[in-house]
């Protein structure tokens, strides 16, 4: 974990696995999406999303990896979020993985090898295989917020939406219950 004397995240990665869907079976596209929120709302409309469409206006966060389908080895999405560079109005930053739902209601439980993991550099900071979110279609995976002192801290957990990708997109920042 992130120690108490830490000067803050700086530049962090997020990067999302999938095994492709079963031979004959419509592909399994899964996205990273990040929503960035100002101190204003910080749990309210996003101020801007990144995603496999969407870039960050001043180039902080970006989508380096994309797949329609979750073919080939290693990661498939790769998001990295240059924490220290982002203006000081943004202080909440929200990480998630959507399910495109192009045939029918695809959950994470039926998608096969799924896994999250977010690093610093090489120390990893998570690592989670979204069987927490097994019934959902949608699941915020990582979250950052600015402390007292404006340093960002790296918040864990996985936590499901049942929503598709463009209801997910206007609410993942939603408080945690
Ligand atoms: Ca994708």
């Amino acid at each position: 974990m992130v120690s108490g004397l830490s000067k803050g995240l700086a530049r962090v990665e997020v990067a999302l696995r999938w095994d492709p869907s079963p031979l004959g079976a419509a592909a399994h596209d899964l996205d990273l999406i990040a929503g960035t929120f100002t101190a204003d709302d910080p749990y309210g409309d996003p101020a801007y999303l990144v995603h496999f469409d969407s870039r960050s206006p001043d180039g902080t966060i970006a989508l380096d990896r994309d797949s329609t389908d979750g073919r080939g080895l290693g990661d498939d999405e790769v998001m990295t979020l240059e924490l220290d560079r982002l203006a000081p109005r943004y202080v909440r930053v929200v990480v998630g993985v959507m399910i495109q739902q192009n045939a029918g209601r695809l959950t994470f439980g039926e998608v096969a090898g799924t896994g999250v993991r977010v690093r610093e550099g090489y120390a990893q900071l998570a690592s989670d295989d979204l069987s927490a979110a097994a019934g959902a279609t949608a699941a915020v995976v990582a979250e950052f917020a600015r402390d007292a002192a404006g340093n960002w801290v790296f918040r864990p957990g996985v936590r499901g939406f049942d929503a598709d990708p463009a209801t997910f997109a206007r609410i993942l920042g939603t408080r945690p219950q």
